[in-house]
């Protein structure tokens, strides 16, 4: 970490907190800026989280998880957090643009900036604890509990939530940059009292309805390609409508189509609810490179592996437009190595 002497000198006296995680904040976000708000209490700091949006409903038992000021319900309020505060952490994102309208007052501001994050090329903050080998933003959170020489003051709250967000950012410790140290942080929480089960059931049986029935229509209309390794699905505006759909609830769909053996194109389609146009996420394996397939013909981009993109064709156009592609890729698409 850069500067971590002045940092640490910075917070031996009790200092007014804001802790910001990215907008639509996920498991290493909530988990990540709520184990800081429980470690500064503890060192005696008035603190809040301020998150631009809500959360999922997956994360809202998380400890304190109750006391985060989402910004777009109390814009006045978050914005006189981060005017007030004299210190500003930044915690698993790297860029303010991430944060919305509140990327405004965080430069305006003149407290120093204290980012800690593991996403490629961050901007340049006051005190930066950048690692992109890292799993999640939350095994950091320990690591710079640990530089403190505070890992005694990791209690049950604060474990929970660093847990939590290493679970999430690992797929479930399942990815590759799961480390040894990543499993001995891990049995260092369970004896601080992390309930393993407990939070399992937490993040992964809290789902809802609609997101269940509106899965078992996507999986029926799963349409696989074997000579071209692609699947594909897609859901209807009337299905999203009729079966309560909220925002989150088609999260993670795309991925089905990659658990089948030998599949490394995996695309779904779905209609927004309010415009007339098509999401489209597209996920592969290997050195596919779904970011530059999205930007070609789907006006969209990403990462070599999971990518986003759009079409103001109807659905039956967009999946014949789809296949019709695929032909010009499968060279490419039979030589990806699994
Ligand atoms: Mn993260």
């Amino acid at each position: 970490m850069t500067n971590f002497d002045a940092l640490k000198e910075l917070l031996s006296s009790p200092k007014k907190i804001a802790i910001l995680p990215h907008k639509n904040p996920d498991g290493d976000a909530i988990g990540s800026t709520l184990a800081m708000y429980h470690y500064l209490q503890k060192l005696n700091h008035t603190c809040n989280v301020v998150a631009p949006n809500d959360f999922p409903k997956f994360l809202k038992w998380m400890p304190a998880a109750k006391d985060i000021v989402i910004a777009d319900y109390q814009a006045k309020r978050a914005e006189a957090i981060i005017h007030q505060a004299d210190i500003i952490f930044i915690l698993d994102f790297n860029t303010v643009t991430r944060i919305d309208e509140l990327g405004h007052w965080v430069e305006k501001s003149h407290a120093p900036k204290v980012l800690i994050d593991h996403h490629r090329e961050p901007d340049t903050f006051d005190f930066m604890y950048s690692d992109i080998e890292m799993p999640a933003t939350c095994q950091m959170v320990y690591n710079f509990i640990e530089k403190m020489g505070n890992l005694e003051m990791i209690d049950k709250d604060i474990a929970q939530c660093i847990y939590t967000g290493m679970m999430t950012d690992t797929g479930g410790f399942r990815f590759r940059n799961t480390s040894a140290s990543t499993h001995r942080i891990v049995a260092n929480l369970i004896d601080k009292g992390v309930e393993v089960d407990k939070v399992t059931s937490y993040v992964n049986d809290s789902q809802s309805e609609a997101r269940l029935k509106l899965l078992s229509l996507t999986l029926n209309n799963l349409t696989f390609i074997p000579e071209y390794r692609t699947a594909f699905m897609f859901l209807k505006r009337e299905d999203l409508l009729q079966n309560g759909f909220q925002k989150g609830d088609t999260e993670g769909f795309v991925n089905y189509g990659l658990s089948v053996e030998n599949y490394i194109f995996s695309v779904i389609f779905i209609e927004d609810t309010v415009h007339n146009f098509i999401k489209i996420s597209l996920r592969s394996k290997g050195d596919f490179d779904v970011n530059e397939f999205s930007r070609k013909h789907f006006n969209g981009g990403g990462h070599m592996n999971a990518a986003g993109g759009r079409s103001d064709l109807d659905m039956e156009k967009t999946i014949e437009y789809f296949k019709s592609l695929l032909p010009q890729y499968q060279d490419k698409i039979v030589k990806v190595e699994i």
